[in-house]
């Protein structure tokens, strides 16, 4: 397993999640901060866009990190940190995985570039419709799917953490508390120590 990163960039997300796989991993820094920059061959046959992150895995080559969140998951870690294809989960599992780019992202960028919205004809609702879903599905719960963490909380706490350090994470106790579960994680310790490196 090849992963090609940056640091502080949505890398942390594919470190994060091979740490809780337990996946064996080199890494390729792409400085995408370069004036100059020059993709490897490599790089770009994973990542057609020049985004990171990106991995190579034998003949797997791909990006996206929710992609590769869900990968990784499925062939390191099924039944655990991907709820297996036949259980009733896998819906919700790969609809919360997904929430992040297809829901959350466009509606950050939106209430950070102030953007009017428009909650019915926009795929992602709002910034608002986006926090009060995620926070009603996290009532009573730990982790956004079932019982237990999977793939999705890689995702979405992210997402929560990084909102939160933006300010703009709404006072909401189960978004602060499921942010603070998800930094307690020997992995995303991991994963921050290796991005602030
Ligand atoms: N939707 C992609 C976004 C990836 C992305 O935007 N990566 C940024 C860093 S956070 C990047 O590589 N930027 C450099 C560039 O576009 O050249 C994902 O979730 O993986």
């Amino acid at each position: 397993m090849k992963l090609y990163w940056a640091p502080q960039t949505r890398s942390t997300r594919a470190i994060w999640m091979l740490e809780e796989a337990g996946v064996p991993y080199e890494t390729e820094l792409v400085d995408i901060r370069a004036a100059d920059r020059h993709d490897s061959a490599a790089f770009r046959s994973a990542s057609p866009m020049g985004k990171v992150p990106a991995i190579i895995d034998g003949d797997v080559a791909m990006s996206e990190s929710a992609a590769i969140c869900i990968y990784v998951a499925d062939r390191y870690a099924p039944g655990t940190l991907a709820p297996a294809l036949d259980d009733p989960l896998r819906g919700k599992f790969l609809y919360w995985t997904l929430y992040t780019p297809a829901v959350v992202e466009p509606a950050m960028s939106e209430k950070f570039n102030k953007v009017a919205s428009n909650r019915v004809r926009s795929g992602w609702g709002d910034f608002d419709a986006m926090i009060e879903t995620f926070d009603r599905a996290l009532d009573g719960k730990e982790w956004i799917v079932g019982d237990r963490f999977t793939a999705a909380d890689v995702m979405l706490g992210s997402s929560a953490v990084f909102m939160r350090m933006f300010e703009m994470l709404p006072d909401s106790s189960n978004l602060g508390a499921y942010a603070d579960r998800c930094l307690a994680r020997p992995a995303y310790a991991k994963a921050m120590s290796m991005s602030a490196a």
